[in-house]
């Protein structure tokens, strides 16, 4: 009995050893050690030894009962191990694959510019006002000195909705019409108001029938010209770098008297001549002028004791000298391809 024992012992052993699998070890186990199994079986037949005999045997089979669970135990761990380093081997990373591209959109430079050009107006103090893009004739033209019959309210150059009455902007004046009409002539106006515009233009490289304007109203006492061309100097120096150089040709407005507008020095060829400057050596960026008594008084403002200065120029125009772009309409276009030459994450 003892030797049938220790030979069910040594052939549990070596065949745990040559185990690979979880299912063999399980079967093994149920073979020796389940109800029907072999080690049991010798338990049952304990009742044939004597007395003597009985403890010794007893004892043995326990022994051997726990060396054999041991040793499967210990097989179940290093199989269950190996198959975790097999899983983990599989699954691991290979960090030098190149990672997927995801597509990201980026910073528009349309939108950068206005961002830049807000940033700098907010620090001298000034206001970022929106207003209504579907305007009364009153807001966009009347109250600007612009009365009726005038050829710039002309049909051939608003999107009128409704016969004389309600249009698409013309320019983003009305908004700052509505801040003078709403302070009562009574407090000063420092405010930039950016938005959409639309004339009826037939598009091309350099028109869009609607466009970004950027426009700026100042009123407070004694303001003068040299505010006005101070302030354009600031902005110009922003977006164009700090050896840009500003100048101011008289012009005409029906809203501003004096009327002037803006040229800076050409940055491309810095004065000796190039396409882009037409060979002047100067590129117009931008209208003014000081806001004319008639509009101060038409919005309450006592042009006796008021001035102020107002300015304006195209969004788009301003992102195409800056960045290159030679075609406005590149900017209302679907195409991403061409967008992407837009994006400009990180200047
Ligand atoms: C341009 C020129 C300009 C103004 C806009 C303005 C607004 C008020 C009163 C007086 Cl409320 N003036 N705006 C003045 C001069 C020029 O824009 O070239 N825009 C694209």
């Amino acid at each position: 009995m003892k030797d049938k024992i220790e030979n069910i012992k040594r052939s549990v052993l070596e065949k745990v050893k040559k185990i690979e699998d979880i299912k063999t070890l399980s079967d093994l186990k149920v073979k020796y050690l389940g109800k029907k199994g072999e080690l049991t079986a010798v338990l049952k037949e304990m009742g044939k030894l004597s007395n003597e005999e009985r403890p010794i045997i007893g004892g043995l089979v326990n022994e051997v009962k726990t060396v054999i669970e041991d040793a499967i135990k210990e097989k179940e761990n290093e199989i269950k191990n190996k198959e975790l380093q097999e899983k983990l081997s599989r699954e691991s990373i290979d960090i030098t694959l190149p990672a997927t591209q995801i597509p990201t959109g980026a910073p528009n430079i349309l939108e950068k510019v206005i961002e830049e050009v807000e940033e700098v107006f907010m620090s001298m103090g000034y206001d970022v006002v929106d207003g209504p893009e579907l305007e009364e004739d009153k807001y966009n033209f009347e109250l600007l000195n612009i009365p009726k019959g005038h050829p710039a309210r002309d049909a051939q150059d608003t999107f009128y909705i409704e016969d004389e009455k309600v249009l698409l902007r013309s320019q983003t004046s009305p908004v700052q019409i509505r801040v003078m009409l709403e302070n009562k002539g009574e407090k000063p106006v420092r405010m930039i108001c950016p938005g959409k515009t639309y004339r009826r233009d037939s598009d091309d490289a350099t028109h869009s029938h609607q466009f970004m304007q950027i426009e700026g109203l100042l009123v407070d006492k004694d303001v003068s010209l040299c505010d006005l061309k101070g302030t354009c100097d600031v902005i110009a120096k922003k977006l164009f770098g700090e050896d840009c150089k500003t100048r101011f040709r008289p012009s005409y407005y029906q809203f501003t008297e004096p009327s002037v507008e803006m040229d800076i020095s050409c940055f491309n060829c810095k004065g000796s001549g190039c396409s882009i400057c037409k060979n002047t050596g100067w590129i117009t960026v931008s209208g003014a002028g000081m806001v004319h008594p008639n509009v101060l008084r038409n919005c309450n403002y006592d042009p006796e004791k008021w001035s102020g200065f107002a300015f304006g120029f195209g969004a788009e125009r301003m992102a195409m000298l800056k960045y290159g772009i030679n075609d406005i309409r590149a900017f209302y276009q679907t195409d991403l391809r061409e967008l992407k030459r837009f994006d400009r994450r990180e200047d």
